[in-house]
């Protein structure tokens, strides 16, 4: 008989211990070329979920990461949303890696009436999906601007040629971005050229960029494509910078590119140079936990993270996984979060017929230019 009951008691607190932990999904690309970005991202979000739990969690209840390779796929990214919001009946989801995974997906979590939280997704439209669409990672249509007024007032750029990838919403985004940027600033374009995913040899365009001798290349690509793009230009004698977006920052260009990554210009609000006291503490623990430095993916996944905890620790959690995913939308348009990013808030975003929809990021970008092997300010 007291063998039964501990065994039952020992049963019901596995039962409660369970019950009290808060399932939090995270759909991220950790296969395939986007993996590039997504592992950083899953690493960011260990962190943080680490941290959040050693002090305490969520008002006593344990963040568990339930964790999903959706393989920078838009496919898998819609299984992936529906296994976890279905079936492991999470809070709320992080993801996906891509913007052209998110496009696809998002409409999932937001037909559920489940968060879902890019921190990655930089395209436009994204959180025009609907009020269930949250995202803390800074658009192409913010960043850019300020990416290419600097690079053109240090390098003296004065025309331009424009690549990009034609089959991506995030490469796409990215371009019509930097047309209108171009045109705001009165940069001529001297050629525009294209390309396509899993592309290898891109000698044809920037043969043809070269004859029309531009001052700088504007990329909008992600680093599959990116990196070999900025080898072979080097490799041709096309030695002018290259102005990118958000595809192309992260530290894994130097891996993919070595010496061929020089002269690359990039802005996010996360640089490994801020010296804030937040920032100084997560590089550190990122790089003793996963024996690499961070990037900007990983940063702005562990302030993600930490944005959505305060939300969580706002509303009281009833069990009904309904009422608890909406009474979580509501409480985070108003989070505000002095992260590793820096000071950041939400914006309202519209959807197309200019009605209130999700939520955008509201913060400025830093802007860097690689040197020596690293991104510096
Ligand atoms: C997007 C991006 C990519 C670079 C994410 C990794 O910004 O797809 O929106």
């Amino acid at each position: 008989m007291k063998k039964l009951l501990t065994l039952l008691s020992a049963a019901l607190a596995a039962t409660f211990a369970q019950a009290a932990d808060i399932k939090v999904g995270v759909a991220e690309a950790l296969s395939g070329g986007a993996a590039q970005y997504g592992t950083a991202i899953r690493n960011g979000f260990q962190l943080a979920a680490d941290e959040i739990n050693a002090a305490g969690g969520i008002n006593g209840n344990k963040i568990a990461l339930v964790i999903e390779d959706e393989q920078g796929k838009k496919e898998e990214a819609i299984n992936v949303f529906k296994k976890l919001i279905f079936q492991d009946q999470v809070l709320m989801v992080f993801g996906p890696t891509l913007s052209n995974s998110a496009q696809a997906a998002d409409p999932i979590a937001q037909g559920a009436k489940t968060v879902v939280f890019g921190t990655s997704n930089t395209a436009d439209g994204i959180t025009s999906i609907g009020d269930f669409v949250f995202r803390n990672s800074v658009t192409e249509a913010d960043v850019l601007p300020e990416t290419l007024k600097m690079a053109v007032k240090k390098a003296g750029v004065k025309k331009v040629a424009v690549l990009y990838g034609n089959d991506d919403v995030f490469t796409k985004s990215g371009y019509d971005n930097f047309k209108k940027a171009l045109s705001d600033l009165n940069i001529p374009v001297t050629t525009t050229e294209t390309f396509a995913k899993g592309d290898v040899d891109f000698k044809a365009q920037l043969t043809k960029i070269k004859a029309t001798n531009p001052d700088a290349i504007v990329l909008s690509a992600l680093l599959a494509e990116g990196a070999p793009i900025m080898v072979q230009a080097r490799q041709l004698g096309l030695n002018v910078p290259i102005i990118g977006g958000n595809g192309m920052n992260s530290v894994k260009v130097f891996d993919l590119a070595k010496e061929r990554a020089e002269g690359l210009w990039v802005g996010s609000p996360w640089s490994i140079e801020n010296q804030s006291e937040a920032n100084r503490k997560f590089v550190v623990a990122y790089t003793s936990k996963f024996k690499t430095a961070p990037d900007q993916f990983a940063a702005q996944a562990y302030d993600g993270l930490y944005i959505a905890s305060q939300a969580m620790k706002k509303i009281k959690l009833s069990g009904n996984i309904a009422a608890d995913r909406v009474a979580l939308r509501n409480a985070l348009p108003d989070v505000k979060h002095n992260g590793v990013t820096g000071a950041f808030q939400f914006r309202r975003a519209t959807d197309k017929a200019g009605r209130p929809a999700g939520y955008d990021a509201q913060q400025t970008a830093i802007v860097s230019v690689t040197r020596g092997g690293k991104f510096t300010i």
